[in-house]
């Protein structure tokens, strides 16, 4: 794996690691910032890159550095860029719109000429070009009898002690004024669980199409957050984001999804929830300075700590310091035997054998992808329950999260994970 080196912008910076690499051309330098996909793991997509800019630059060197690569590729409003027709063919030389949140720009190139490739890598104000990859989205479905399994994830967050009383918070209105998005699959937007407070959003793999879920994994999602009868906000909007399908995403499709989500966000000015049960190895492209970015505009981030039972601080974006990254635990308060464990794990929640909706009615399913929802739904309702935290800073629900919640309670072994399980009673009357 190449060490990427961000480029240094002063004449002598250049200067001197050209002397300390030994390099004599520029095009060796270049290679430096240049990362090919890792097949062993994900699937490449053969000549489409993700261009990610210094956040040092300035709107003029960004200006100039668009300009200065005009001509070379069409430049398309899509934030889906690539056009593959069948066998993976180019469908022509394009440029995805540039995505920017804060000081985060990238864009996305596809079917370029190889100096033009050179012409991007050598510009100051380039900081890494990354192959584009697909990503596999991790289902981990159990489907089971739905009757006999009921809403142990609901009953178990309204009461401190670990034996179930099969009572749970069923009010309606819950966490209204509040907006999820969710970033998976889509969202099956007439299910009864939504009863009309599900939005389309954006579509990140083809721009022109409506965010719908084919998948279910979105929906799943959408409903433990807040559906009617299986969700704790029963009142928030829920916007779709879609940038995954047949269980599979790039690192584009989220990139532009979760920009996209910052801006409406900010946008419409309430509170928001970022909801992302997706990731991949740390290595393969990394989401910390666009999601420091989405949180520091305001956007509350929870993610999927991840299902490889393994240390969730190899995965982004479980590994983001600035998101609130969950693991999943099971109806007997042990952390689930799949979850990603360690100490880039802010929070634990329910999330083996859940009840969800799913396309054709409901289902169960296990895993961090629906513990996530569970710790959105909560904050939502949160941010306009009867004890409601106002909409306060990112900053502040994490501080709340890791006050407010069950100390002590799971049998965390010894995976360094902090022992903290989720609870939601504080917002309802
Ligand atoms: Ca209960």
């Amino acid at each position: 794996m190449m060490r990427i080196i961000r480029c240094d912008r002063t004449l002598a910076g250049i200067f001197y690691l050209v002397i300390v690499l030994g390099l004599t051309n520029s095009s060796e330098l270049d290679e430096q910032k240049l990362r090919r996909a890792n097949l062993k793991r994900n699937r490449r997509i053969q000549d489409e890159y993700i261009v990610t800019l210094s956040p040092d630059a300035t709107d003029a060197e960004v200006s100039d550095h668009l300009n200065r690569t005009k001509g070379k590729f069409q430049d398309v409003d899509d934030v889906h860029v690539g056009d593959r027709k069948k066998n993976n063919k180019c469908g022509g030389r394009r440029r995805g719109p540039l995505m920017s949140v804060g000081t985060y720009k990238a864009y996305v190139i596809t079917c370029f000429k190889e100096k033009d490739l050179e012409l991007i890598i050598s510009d100051n104000i380039v900081a890494k070009v990354e192959e584009q990859q697909i990503i596999r989205v991790d289902k981990s479905c159990t489907n089971v009898d739905t009757q006999s399994r009921g809403l142990w994830n609901l009953d178990r967050i309204n009461q401190k002690s670990s034996v179930l009383d099969n009572i749970y918070n069923s009010s309606q209105g819950v966490g209204v004024n509040v907006n999820i998005y969710i970033v998976d699959s889509g969202i099956q937007k007439g299910h009864p669980e939504f009863g009309g407070r599900a939005e389309f959003g954006v579509n990140c793999l083809n721009s022109y199409d409506t965010p719908t879920d084919k998948d279910g994994h979105g929906t799943h999602v959408a409903g433990i957050a807040a559906g009617l009868t299986v969700g704790v906000a029963r009142g928030a909007t829920l916007i779709a984001v879609k940038v995954s399908e047949n269980s599979e995403a790039t690192t584009s499709s989220v990139t532009a999804g979760i920009t996209w989500a910052a801006n409406d966000a900010a946008e419409r000015n309430k509170p928001a929830i970022l909801n992302l049960s997706i990731g991949w190895p740390k290595e393969d492209h990394d989401l910390n300075q666009l999601i420091a970015q989405v949180v520091k505009k305001g956007l509350i981030v929870v993610v999927a700590a991840g299902n490889e039972a393994s240390d969730a601080c190899d995965y982004t974006p479980a590994n983001v310091p600035d998101a609130i990254t969950v693991a999943s635990s099971t109806k007997y308060d042990e952390l689930a035997a799949s979850s990603n464990t360690g100490m880039c794990v802010d929070i634990i929640a329910p999330g083996e054998k859940v009840l969800c909706p799913d396309l054709h009615g409901y289902t169960i399913h296990s895993g961090t992808s629906f513990a996530t929802p569970l710790v959105s739904g909560v904050i939502a309702a949160n941010l306009n329950g009867s004890h409601n935290l106002g909409n306060p800073s990112p900053y502040v629900v994490a501080n709340w999260l890791e006050e407010g919640m069950l100390d002590g309670v799971v049998d965390v072994k010894a995976t360094g994970t902090a022992n903290i399980l989720l609870f939601g009673e504080p917002c309802y009357d």
